[in-house]
């Protein structure tokens, strides 16, 4: 195997390890953001990951943040980045009792 093949697997290979250790992830279990509270840093990013058995969805719509997700089937993540600080109230549409609260600093 040539050395540039090799550089080329070792990378692939340390890839998702870094992306998952920059993101916190949130679980959608049982209708729940899990965990429901949270403070990152201005920067900071989060993994919702629909480890449900339903479709869910996300949305943000804040001073400083809005965002759609549109449908999240069973199995799917995104990744949310917070650029501002202030407090992000999370929802999902589908189910209006699923609430995370994002706090900035
Ligand atoms: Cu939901």
């Amino acid at each position: 195997m040539s050395r540039s093949v090799c550089l080329l697997l070792a990378l692939l290979a340390i890839a998702p390890s870094v992306l998952a250790a920059d993101a916190i992830v949130v679980s959608q279990h049982n209708r729940k953001f899990w965990p429901a509270t949270m403070d990152l840093p201005k920067g900071g990013v989060i993994r919702i990951v629909n480890d449900d058995r339903v479709t869910h969805h996300v949305y943000v719509d804040a001073s400083g943040m809005s965002y759609d997700s549109g449908e999240m089937p069973v199995g799917t993540s995104l990744t949310l980045e917070f650029d501002h600080e202030g407090v992000f109230p999370v929802r999902c549409a589908i189910h209006p009792t699923m609430h995370l609260d994002v706090t900035v600093h």
